[in-house]
């Protein structure tokens, strides 16, 4: 089934240069990329973003993070898009994301992981509209 799922290159991969390597990957497995935008996290953008997560003792460094730079929102849709994204961004913790995944072959810390993907259908769909309106998307 297609589906889109929001995706963040987030701000140390922005500096790391390593925006292109992270779209050529998504492209390269099929999948599409139908809205995009760079911009900088706010504090009231972070908490809606990252809502599940608030309440959690690593939030503060969390939210100093995403708010350090500018981060490359992606709109992307494809055949299980959802899961497809999970798979390539790798485990969230640096110590287990697999080679061959996108954390696995260039994140060196859990908090900065260098990627975000939504992890289920119902959150893609809250995370699009924090980020895209409606006419910035091209299906
Ligand atoms: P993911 O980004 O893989 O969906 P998540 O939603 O559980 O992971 O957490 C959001 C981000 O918060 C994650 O990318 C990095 C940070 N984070 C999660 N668990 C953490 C932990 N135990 N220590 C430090 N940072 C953590
Ligand atoms: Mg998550």
């Amino acid at each position: 089934m297609a589906e889109r799922t929001l995706i963040l290159i987030k701000p140390d991969a922005v500096r790391r240069r390593l925006i292109g390597e992270i779209v050529s990957r998504i492209e390269a497995k099929g999948l599409k990329i139908i809205g995009m935008k760079m911009l900088r996290f706010d504090g009231a953008l972070a908490d809606a973003h990252y809502a599940e997560h608030v309440h959690k003792d690593f939030y503060p460094a969390l939210r100093q993070f995403i708010l350090s730079g500018p981060v490359v929102a992606a709109a992307v849709e494809g055949p299980d898009a959802v899961a497809l994204m999970r798979l390539m961004m790798g485990k969230t913790r640096h110590t287990e994301a697999v080679p061959g995944t996108i954390r696995g072959d260039f994140a060196f810390s859990t908090t900065e992981n260098l990627i975000h993907g939504s992890d289920s259908l119902e959150r893609a769909d809250i995370e699009m509209r924090l980020f895209f309106r409606e006419d910035e998307l091209f299906a």
